[in-house]
């Protein structure tokens, strides 16, 4: 999409303001919120990523880039609020403990908001116990966990043995992401879906609500 050449290359080069300006020109041009997200900012960090990775980009370039996706945000998020009338479900959403990686959770957590789901985000480096309180406190159907590093993905394991042991497994659907995971592992953990990308991740949330509102109508 033409129009969000510039939003990409904005945030690759980590210029916030010019981040913004560039979505709000997109958005006046008819650009859906959502296609901001997946065709914009989603495609622009991937980049990020693969720049760090190859040794071109170093830590302070990502974080630049990732303030200039945390601008962006903050013009979507109440257009995107705007967007869905009746929320499709609850998504308890966060990134596990011991990882401080937000950038996919909060693409993915803005995709979901662009498809109609409320989201309660816990934020980073959440602890099993927190995730209990979360999910007696905001009742979700779904939690949504996120792990970017192979020394973290184990307190997915945690989290949902934590669940099971507060008698909360079977209320809500578990699906887990980020770079390092595989289906492989979400089945091997128990969790009830993985999602390889942001949009992956709202096909399976919109597929466990319909999985879940079954079960429950079977009583
Ligand atoms: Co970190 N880091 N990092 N880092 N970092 C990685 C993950 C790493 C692969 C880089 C590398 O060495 N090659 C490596 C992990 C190696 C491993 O575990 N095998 C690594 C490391 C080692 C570290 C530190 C330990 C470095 C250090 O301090 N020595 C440290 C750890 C800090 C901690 O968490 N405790 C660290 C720190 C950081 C920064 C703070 C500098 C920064 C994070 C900033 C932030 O998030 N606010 C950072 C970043 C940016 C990266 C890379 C470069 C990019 C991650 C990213 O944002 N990608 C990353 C290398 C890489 O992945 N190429 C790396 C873009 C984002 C859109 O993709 O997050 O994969 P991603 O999300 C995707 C999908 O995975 C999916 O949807 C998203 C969009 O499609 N998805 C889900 C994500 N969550 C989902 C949840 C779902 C479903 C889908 O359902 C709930």
């Amino acid at each position: 999409m033409d129009q969000l050449c510039s939003l990409r290359e904005a945030i690759l080069t980590g210029d916030a303001s010019a981040a913004a300006s560039a979505a709000g020109v997109a958005l006046a041009a008819g650009v859906s919120p959502v296609d901001v997200i997946a065709e914009g900012i989603s495609p622009a960090m991937a980049e990020v990523g693969r720049l760090f990775e190859e040794g071109e980009y170093f830590v302070p370039e990502l974080l630049i880039s990732a303030r200039a996706t945390k601008e962006v945000f903050s013009i979507l998020r109440p257009l995107l609020a705007e967007a869905g009338a009746k929320p499709a479900g609850r998504v308890l959403l966060a990134t596990v403990e011991g990882d401080l990686h937000d950038i996919g959770k909060n693409l993915v957590g803005a995709m979901l908001e662009g498809a109609g789901f409320e989201v309660v985000d816990l934020g980073v480096d959440i602890p099993a116990s927190r995730f209990v309180s979360a999910v007696q406190e905001a009742r979700p159907q779904i939690v949504g966990l996120s792990a970017l590093l192979t020394t973290t993905m184990p307190a997915m394991k945690t989290t949902l043995e934590a669940l099971d042991a507060a008698g909360l497994r079977s209320e809500v659907k578990v699906m887990i992401g980020g770079a390092p995971v595989t289906q492989r592992y979400a089945d091997s953990v128990g969790a009830d879906g993985y999602g390889e990308t942001a949009t992956a991740a709202v096909d399976l949330a919109r597929r466990l609500i319909e999985r879940r509102n079954l079960e429950e109508s079977r009583g």
